[in-house]
């Protein structure tokens, strides 16, 4: 065979295979393309190799080469047809491709903010800074003297029992002996006290843990706003009026706040504070005139100064403020309770 024959019929295969693998729309047809063009036994591509043979000796390498590219070619256009149809459609506008319309209105994303209690700790903060209070921190992990021994609780005391803290594993090895998880925010009027000559004007707010069992008004971990004033001549109406003149600022003039004799043993005396809600009474604090064993503990005189402090739960505020009957909705993390805020 002349090689120009040979060439032209190598030519007619690629122009047919390509044609036949373009049009292919699904991966049948292609598959009829491929044996019709690449088939082993009877492929176009087979016959048109036997023809070599037949061509004179001298053009072989001519046409053996161009045989190997005329192979390539026909394969990629199989290649090409095949990844066409494994993504989804003929032609580049595949089915899967999104039609974009900008008529229709936007979506407008949802927008994430604080949390119901992050948003009560802010406003306390608030409230609290107008009354000539600034912040104090302490850390959530803290050594039984701040804990307890520094607040006149003593080592025989039910709150001390280990069933009533989060005591740490590790805590034998610490220099300061155990470490727990705080149980209350009563451990910072001590550092602050240990730091400060009076006079003193602070409230601390954060995470307590107790191994409460949860309920609607309990949670293992919850958040107390802790207020301390030692002054000269702090009198237990400071403390009163302090406390009404808060609940009201937060909760609105129609609460009203009453306080029961009670006993803490960093204060005395002590009260704890009660506010209405829906004809009924809910606790939402304790408080006390500063115990003058604290006072002497942190190096204060207690002949000099005197003081008030107070504890009050902060899910507690935040749920009258809002009416939420349960504390536990708080922390279930559901988007629907929670965006209402
Ligand atoms: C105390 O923790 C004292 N440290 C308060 C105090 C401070 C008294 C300074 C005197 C001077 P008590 O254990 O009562 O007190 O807790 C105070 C408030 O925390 C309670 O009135 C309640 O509002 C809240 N509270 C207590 N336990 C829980 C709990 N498990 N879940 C949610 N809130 C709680």
């Amino acid at each position: 065979m002349a090689l120009a024959d040979f060439i032209q019929q190598l030519d007619d295969i690629s122009s047919a295979a390509k044609a036949a693998f373009d049009a292919a729309a699904d991966s049948d047809s292609i598959d009829v393309a491929r044996i019709d063009f690449l088939g082993a036994k009877n492929g176009k591509l087979k016959a048109a190799q036997k023809g070599l043979g037949s061509v004179d000796k001298a053009d072989k390498p001519e046409a053996g080469k161009r045989f190997n590219e005329v192979k390539n070619q026909v394969e990629a256009a199989f290649q090409a047809a095949s990844d066409r149809v494994a993504s989804g459609g003929a032609g580049g506008a595949g089915k899967s491709a999104e039609i974009f319309d900008p008529t229709l209105p936007g979506k407008r994303p949802r927008l994430g903010h604080l949390h119901p209690i992050t948003q009560t700790i802010d406003e306390l903060k608030d409230i609290m800074g107008r009354l000539g209070f600034s912040v104090a921190d302490g850390p959530e992990i803290e050594d039984e003297r701040h804990n307890f021994e520094a607040l006149n609780i003593p080592a025989d005391h039910p709150a001390r029992d280990p069933l009533e803290n989060f005591y740490l594993a590790t805590a034998q090895k610490s220099q300061a002996g155990p470490l727990l998880l705080r149980s209350q925010t009563s451990t910072v009027q001590i550092r602050v006290m240990e730091e400060t000559p009076p006079p003193v004007r602070i409230i601390s707010l954060g995470r307590v843990y107790r191994p409460d069992t949860a309920d609607a008004t309990h949670y293992p971990m919850f958040h107390q706003i802790e207020g301390l004033l030692v002054d000269t001549k702090v009198t237990m109406a400071d403390l009163k009026s302090v406390l009404r003149l808060f609940a009201t600022s937060y909760l609105g003039h129609d609460v009203h706040v009453r306080f029961r004799p009670s006993f803490f043993p960093f204060t005395e005396p002590s009260v704890e504070a009660d506010m209405s809600w829906n004809d009924n009474w809910i606790e939402f604090g304790g408080a006390g005139m500063v115990d003058p064993n604290v006072l002497s503990a942190v190096g204060y005189d207690p002949e000099e100064v005197s003081g008030f402090a107070f504890g009050l739960g902060i899910e507690r505020l935040c749920m009258r403020r809002h009416n939420i009957t349960d504390i536990r909705d708080l922390y279930k993390n559901d988007v629907r309770f929670l965006h209402q805020f």
